[in-house]
């Protein structure tokens, strides 16, 4: 019998996590190991966690092994092999950029070097909480000892937006679509590029024409998000939550031959994505591992779409650097 898979889940009392755990709990990560939830909360958070616990207690699950909660990120992650670090700092009224990224940036230093010192030798890190691409730079800064590729932020939600709408435009199911890739920050300059992507094995680009491309489904997955808190007074949960499982799936159990997922990984310079960012990328995984698609043909379209969004990144990157957080 096998050990019981740790996975640590951060935010867990938030309204991600409140999706998320049960379906962890239920098996959806896939494999064959049992799970033990390891959650970490803010103190203030830690009573509304127990009833959560409660609930997940509740439901009997076959596969969960286990649950911890705590406030200490060191005891939380210890020994962990997967971090969902959803937590984060959200902007509040009147909270300008710089704090944003100071709030958070104490946030992420700390989980970074508690994961240094604490998770297991062979854990991967996957950021969900905002600015999701920028918190994971953080994280890895402060966990020196842990390799670099083992630090993802999420796009697997844009990706899977990308996914719905042209699913709904050519009235071809999800799971005939392949090869959709979002490149760079997850924030609106995004890029959802569909001109790799195939309609159960047809190029994109014959069915879907150029002015629906630009006007239409570029601006409407990158804003879904602010779509979706207008409609719902609330920003996505179950759809960010199933995300960050099938992205976690994806990256230990592998993406289907012939496809492959949006992730936003440290940049090793491919298409032109300066050396260190975390950008997302068309990633292949298998055993634990990605690596990004090489040699995509990129038009002068895609690229000034993908070197806006890399800009921004970059602009992240330095002013994170300025407050000495990485
Ligand atoms: P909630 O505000 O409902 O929950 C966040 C939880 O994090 C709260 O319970 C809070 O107490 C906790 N938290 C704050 N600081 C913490 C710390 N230092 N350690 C542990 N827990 C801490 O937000 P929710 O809707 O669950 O969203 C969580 C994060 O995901 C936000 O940053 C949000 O912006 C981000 N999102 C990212 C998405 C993506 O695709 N990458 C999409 C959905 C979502 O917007």
């Amino acid at each position: 019998m096998s050990t019981p898979l740790k996975v640590a889940v951060t935010g867990a009392a938030g309204q991600i996590g409140y999706s998320l755990l049960f379906r962890i709990a239920s098996g959806a990560l896939g494999g064959d190991r049992e799970v033990e939830l390891r959650l970490l909360e803010v103190t203030p958070a830690l009573k509304a966690l127990e009833g959560v616990v409660m609930e997940l207690d509740d439901c009997a699950f076959p596969h969960l092994a286990g649950v911890e909660i705590g406030d200490d990120p060191k005891e939380v992650f210890d020994g962990v092999e997967l971090a969902l670090l959803v937590g984060a700092r959200p902007r509040s009224a009147g909270m300008e950029r710089k704090d944003l990224l100071e709030a958070n940036g104490a946030i992420f230093t700390a989980q970074g070097r508690a994961l240094n010192d604490a998770a297991a030798d062979n854990v991967r890190i996957q950021v969900t909480g905002n600015p999701a691409n920028t918190n994971a730079l953080i994280t890895a800064a402060n966990a020196p000892d842990i390799p670099r590729d083992r630090f993802s932020a999420l796009t697997r939600l844009d990706h899977n937006r990308a996914i719905a709408q042209l699913s709904r435009k050519t009235g071809v199911p999800a799971h005939d679509i392949t090869r959709m890739t979002i490149w760079g920050n997850h924030s609106a300059t995004q890029y959802p590029d569909l001109f790799h992507t195939l309609v159960d094995g047809r190029p994109a680009t014959e069915l879907v024409d150029r002015e629906w491309i630009e006007s239409d489904f570029i601006p409407t997955v990158a804003k879904r998000g602010t779509a979706i808190i207008e409609a719902r007074g609330l920003s996505s949960a179950a759809s960010a939550a199933s995300a960050t499982i099938d992205a976690a799936r994806s990256w230990l159990f592998g993406t289907p031959a012939d496809d492959w997922q949006s992730m936003a990984v440290v940049s090793d310079g491919s298409y032109g994505v300066p050396e260190g960012l975390v950008s997302s990328f068309p990633v292949t995984t298998g055993g634990g591992s990605w690596s990004i698609v090489q040699d995509l043909e990129i038009d002068d379209f895609s690229r000034s779409r993908i070197d806006a969004s890399v800009a921004e990144l970059q602009e992240e990157a330095d002013a994170v650097r300025s407050l000495g957080l990485v």
